[in-house]
This record gives structure tokens, C-alpha cells and sequence, in this order.
């Protein structure tokens, strides 16, 4: 093996990413980072600080912090948000009531600078409930089509049979990487 070859083999490894888990109390942040971490989610309380995991996953190191979301706590996440390269925000479906709250939330984060650079994952989360609203409805309230200043997706998932989970954070890393990573 080449010495160029050995060099690259070592960046790829140390490939790095910091990714925000936000969303209202009770969306299913944590159920989420659980269930995708493999753990059991049978016995999950309210995150009253924040939570980081770090996995390896596709060969990248993720950095995932997940921050509790009530009322009282969000004037704190942002001092969480220096250096995120992907925020995942998290929508419990099922929650039709605080649909403007949550577009309230998401649409003042989007306006920090220092949020700036980060792609945006919306996870429709909670979809194995009945009455969930589905993407077509999510996009429309939460006016997500005007969203221009981020690269952003929205997939519907559930932590609860694991649906989608993969599928939400494969997307998120393919973009960061395409970003910041170049391949050359
Ligand atoms: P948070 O970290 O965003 O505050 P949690 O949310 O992960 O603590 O989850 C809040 C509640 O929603 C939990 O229920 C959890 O089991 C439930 N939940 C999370 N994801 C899903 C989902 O996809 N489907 C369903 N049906 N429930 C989900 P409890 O009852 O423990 O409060
Ligand atoms: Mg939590």
C-alpha cells in the first residue's frame, strides 16, 4: 500500500462530524438517538441537560447531542450550535396541536448564524401512530418549501418500529460529507 493510499485511509477514519438532535418535549429525540444507537428504549425520561453519544457509522465519527426541548430549556441550545455540521429536527406527528409551535421553534433556528452552515434533517417522527399527519401536510404547516438558506429533507419515521431511522441519517450524512469532506 502507497503512502498516499495509507494517508487517506487515516482521514477517512478521523472523518468527524457534530450533529444536533432538536426538537419540542416529547417529539421523540432521545428514543430516536437510542433506538439508532441499539439500545432499549423502554426506559426513557425526559433529557433535562443533554445527552451525547458518539458512533461510528459509515466510517464516520458522529457526535450526536441530543438536548432536552422543554419550554424552559431552549434558550440554552444555543450553546450547542458552534460547529454543527447537521441538525436534526425532530417533529412527534402526531402532536397536531403544537404544529405552530414547532414551526415557530424551527424557523427561529434557522435565522442563527451559527447554524448557518448545517444541513437540516426533519424527522416526522411518531408516524405508527393513527392520525399522524404525513409529509405532504408537514411541508405545507410547517411552510418547509421556503427554506432556502439550508440543504434540507424531510423523511417520516417512527423510533418505535425503527422505520426510516437508517434511511434519515444515511441522507444527512451523504450531504454533510458532499459539504465538507472532499474525496480527492
Ligand atoms: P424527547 O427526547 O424528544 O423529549 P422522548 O422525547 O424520546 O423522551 O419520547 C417522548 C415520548 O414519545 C416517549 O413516551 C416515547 O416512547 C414516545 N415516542 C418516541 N418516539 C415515538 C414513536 O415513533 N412512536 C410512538 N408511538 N411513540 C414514540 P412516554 O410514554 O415514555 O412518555
Ligand atoms: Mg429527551
Amino acid at each position: 500500500m502507497g503512502f498516499l493510499t495509507v494517508l487517506k485511509k487515516i482521514k477517512q477514519k478521523e472523518k468527524e462530524m457534530r450533529i444536533l438532535i432538536l426538537g419540542l418535549d416529547n417529539a421523540g429525540k432521545t428514543t430516536i438517538l437510542k433506538r439508532f444507537n441499539g439500545e432499549a428504549i423502554d426506559t426513557i425520561s425526559p433529557t433535562l441537560g443533554f445527552n451525547i453519544k458518539t458512533l461510528e457509522h459509515k466510517n464516520f465519527k458522529l457526535n450526536m447531542w441530543d438536548v432536552g426541548g422543554q419550554k424552559s430549556l431552549r434558550s440554552y441550545w444555543r450553546n450547542y450550535f458552534e460547529c454543527t455540521d447537521g441538525l436534526i429536527w425532530v417533529v412527534d406527528s402526531a402532536d397536531k396541536r403544537r404544529l405552530d409551535d414547532c414551526k415557530k421553534e424551527l424557523d427561529s433556528l434557522l435565522l442563527e448564524e451559527r447554524l448557518g452552515g448545517a444541513t437540516l434533517l426533519i424527522f416526522a417522527n411518531k408516524q405508527d401512530l393513527p392520525g399522524a399527519c404525513d409529509i405532504k401536510q408537514l411541508k405545507e404547516i410547517l411552510e418547509l418549501d421556503k427554506i432556502k438558506t439550508h440543504h434540507w429533507k424531510i423523511v417520516q419515521c417512527s423510533a418505535v418500529t425503527g422505520e426510516n431511522l437508517l434511511e434519515g441519517i444515511d441522507w444527512l450524512i451523504g450531504d454533510i460529507a458532499a459539504r465538507i469532506f472532499t474525496l480527492d
